[in-house]
């Protein structure tokens, strides 16, 4: 059946129950129309996870529903429930808490069971959501339909095993390590599975797919038309941002042309979601207005206030790698200007504006390329430390020896700056203590 709703064609409402549906429209992922009226709140309390993409690099949130190169805090179910109620005592149109990750929400069952739980006994109006790679969900499908969670997303990336094999490098099912296609082909009949028994019992399934180029590409409509076979409600489609540190660190990016172009192929035959952020597992906020930095680590304000605090005596000078100048967005090796700052404690203040050379130019080393990305390295000398969205290994090392900290962070400009400053004292601290 197709969507009666303003929300275009495409999605399959025949098998939800109302009480989905009515949810579906508080549920900003599921409705265009929501979108614009509703927050969604994610909480990170899910570390692990069960399965190994090779898109994945395990020091960040999962990639199936995350960008890559974004980390999250972890909470306790505890921690989570008490940061729930201070968000929606502030955010009141916050309609959905999900979870998603930053590893598995199943594979962390327990916490994921108990953080719902604590919530419903908060706000029984809230309308949950849980983000999984499926592998756990033919064991859990009757705990998740009996917590009442009518909202579920599964990223299924192949229908065939030999090419989940090229995707996935192994699969940790029922205390058993798996590879090859024995693995894919595990998770691949768990997620059938799960998918078709979620669906029928009236869950709204969206199915998220990461489009690899050469790898999956050309396989996505089949899978596309068998979530449709199974009774998801749509499919999301969602671009491989190659991770540094993970197998698919060099595969090419997907191009937001060819994204479309896939989506516009698969929407004849199921609705698409083109609305995703792929955000990360602490996202808090309207979709398109991520205020988690806003709330991120509220319990720990105190000690970091401290800490900066006691930094006040310190100046110290701190180059941050940003495109628009308020989120630290960029990667250490694209960025052709960096801000230089300094200043002590939360006392900051823009000293420059400091062009250097580009990092990156996708030439290959010699002697000349090791001397420009030395002189890059020089021309940071004089700072304390560098903020970046991300930065590879050699150039991590270049800067350590020339004394001069890497922080990865995609924060905001003022927050990443205070934590760097509560990193830097710790460290002075630390050198302080040891002599
Ligand atoms: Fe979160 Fe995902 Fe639920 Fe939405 S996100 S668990 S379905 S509440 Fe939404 Fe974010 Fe895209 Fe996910 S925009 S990454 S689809
Ligand atoms: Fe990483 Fe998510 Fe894949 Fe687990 S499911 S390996 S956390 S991308």
């Amino acid at each position: 059946m197709k969507c009666g709703g303003s929300c275009g064609s495409g999605h399959q409402t025949g098998l939800l129950t109302s009480e989905t549906l009515q949810k579906s429209n508080r549920h900003p992922c599921y409705s265009e129309d929501a979108h614009h009226k509703y927050a969604r709140m994610h909480l990170p309390v899910a570390p692990a996870c069960n399965i190994s993409c090779n898109y994945c690099y395990r020091k960040f949130d999962c990639v199936n529903e995350s960008r890559p190169g974004v980390t999250s805090e972890v909470l306790s179910p505890e921690m989570a429930a008490e940061k729930f109620s201070v968000v929606k005592d502030s955010i009141t149109n916050l309609s959905v808490i999900g979870i998603a990750g930053p590893g598995d929400a199943l594979a962390n069952w327990s916490q994921t069971r108990r953080s719902i739980e604590l919530i419903k006994e908060r706000d029984p109006d809230t309308v949950f959501c849980l983000s999984t790679n499926g592998l756990m969900l033919p064991q859990l499908a009757d705990e998740i339909v009996g917590l009442g969670i009518r909202h579920l997303t599964v990223t299924m990336n192949a229908l065939d095993p030999a090419i989940g094999a090229l995707i996935y490098s192994h699969v940790i099912y029922q205390g058993k390590k798996y590879t090859g296609v024995e693995g894919a082909k595990i998770l691949l009949d768990n997620q059938l599975d799960g998918i078709k028994s979620l669906a029928a019992q009236g869950l709204a399934v969206k199915v998220n797919i990461v489009m690899i180029k050469e790898i999956n590409d050309s396989h996505i409509p089949e899978i596309v038309k068998k979530a449709k076979e199974l009774g998801a409600f749509m499919t999301n489609i969602m671009p491989l941002i190659p991770a540094a540190g993970s197998a698919f660190a060099d595969y090419p990016q997907t191009s937001m042309k060819e994204l479309n172009q896939m989506r516009d192929l698969c929407q004849l035959d199921l609705h698409q979601m083109r609305h995703c952020r792929q955000c990360r597992a602490d996202a808090i906020g309207m979709l398109g207005e991520d205020r988690s930095a806003e709330f991120r680590r509220l319990g720990e304000t105190a000690k970091e206030d401290a800490v900066v605090a006691e930094a006040s005596g310190k100046q110290y000078t701190i180059a941050v790698a940003t495109k628009y100048g308020w989120l630290v967005d960029l990667h250490f090796g694209h960025a052709s200007e960096f801000l230089i700052y300094q200043g002590s404690g939360e006392d900051f203040k823009l000293l420059e504006k400091r062009q250097v050379e580009k990092y990156c130019l996708g030439v290959e080393e010699c002697d000349e390329e090791e001397n420009r990305r030395g002189r890059i390295a020089d021309s940071l000398a004089d700072c304390d430390a560098v903020l970046s969205m991300r930065i590879g290994n050699q150039a991590q090392k270049r800067l350590s020896s020339r004394a001069i900290v890497s922080i990865e962070t995609c924060d905001t400009v003022e927050e990443s700056i205070k934590q760097a400053v509560m990193y830097l004292n710790e460290q002075e601290n630390t050198i302080v203590e040891a002599v």
